[in-house]
């Protein structure tokens, strides 16, 4: 790579200009983003599977109508995505490939099971809290198109997210039943919710390039600690209990102190080992093997027109 590309490229990015797909770029730095931004458009699909779950069983018409609409925006999310990723040159095609033999990665949050209706509260609150608190910094991404996506995608979350949060509501403020769901979901949502964010930054291979280039505007570390901080008065005001016994404000550093994440478990959840894994990769495959016809049907539909203009 000629290095005076690489400098006028680095200046650019260091003056917080957008590099866009036609401008020169490195190719590590192509390689990094495609990465990043297909798994995150694989995981917005892929994240449409758990809350799918109960748009047949929600409690009332108002609370279908709702979650149907925020699971079809999770749909709108991927392809914007997706759409951001094909700037860079890889096809849709290649990425969903990559998805489906496993050689891409989705969040790890979205291989947990959702077991109850209070489960589609805890996910809004607190997966699509940690969503947002990563991807607020993302609309700064030195990528022009995967910053322009992040716009769109971050008004919509924040709706998400009060969604999630007035569910929560309803549920602390209700029967004991009600409530004991609460917070069951909350006891198993809190620590995938924290894994969102990724490995320690001491343990991160691609944080420090990335924060570089800034690709990423605030590291695994920071924004953790600051979606701790923002969370823990919300389960406070809901009457719930974080289920982890070493959370303490520190007056020092004007946050929370918190318990050890358990690692091992983030690294086999990484690896496909999550308790629902296999159930969701066969439902993405099923899903595009079974759409085959309606993508064969919108080619054939393309050709037609294009003979007639043609004609
Ligand atoms: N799950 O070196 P780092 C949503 C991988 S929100 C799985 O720190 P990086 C909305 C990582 O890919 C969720 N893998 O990597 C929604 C890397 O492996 P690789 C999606 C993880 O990229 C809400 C390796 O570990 N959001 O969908 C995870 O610098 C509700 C080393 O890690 C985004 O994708 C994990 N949690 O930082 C939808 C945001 N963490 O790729 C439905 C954009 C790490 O080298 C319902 N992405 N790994 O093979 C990012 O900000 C970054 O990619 C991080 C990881 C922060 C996720």
């Amino acid at each position: 790579e000629d290095p005076k590309l690489l400098e006028a490229f680095e200046a650019r990015v260091t003056a917080d200009e957008f590099i866009e797909p036609k401008d020169w770029m490195p190719e590590a730095y192509r390689r990094t983003l495609t990465r990043q931004i297909s798994q995150h458009a694989h995981s917005e699909i892929v994240g449409m599977l758990p809350e799918g779950n109960w748009i047949t069983r929600a409690p009332s018409l108002r609370r279908k109508a709702i979650l149907l609409a925020k699971v079809q925006d999770e749909a709108g999310h991927g392809l914007y995505l997706y759409c951001a990723a094909e700037t860079l040159g890889t096809s849709r095609e290649e990425m969903v490939e990559a998805l489906h033999s496993g050689k891409a990665k989705y969040s790890t949050i979205f291989n947990y099971p959702t077991l109850t209706w209070a489960d589609i509260g805890a996910i809004g609150w607190l997966v699509d809290g940690a969503a947002i608190m990563n991807q607020v910094p993302l609309q700064r991404t030195s990528y022009g198109p995967y910053a322009r996506a992040m716009v769109r995608i971050c008004k919509e979350e924040s709706f998400h997210q009060r969604q999630g949060y007035e569910i929560m509501i309803a549920m602390a403020n209700g029967s004991s039943d009600q409530k004991r769901m609460a917070q069951d979901a909350l006891n198993r949502w809190w620590w995938p919710s924290l894994m969102m964010f990724g490995p320690p930054d001491a343990d991160s291979p691609n944080t420090a390039q990335s924060m570089r280039w800034r690709i990423k505007r605030e590291t695994n570390d920071e924004l953790r600690q600051k979606f701790v901080d923002i969370t823990v008065p919300q389960a406070e005001f809901l009457g719930l209990t974080v289920p982890d016994p070493d959370l303490k404000w520190n007056e020092e550093k004007g946050g929370y102190d918190f318990g050890e994440i358990d690692w091992d478990e983030f690294y086999a959840v990484v690896k496909g080992e999550g308790p629902v894994a296999k159930e969701r990769m066969t439902a993405r495959r099923e899903a595009w093997e079974k759409g085959a016809w309606v993508r064969e049907a919108a080619a054939a539909h393309e050709e037609k027109r294009r003979a007639r203009k043609a004609a």
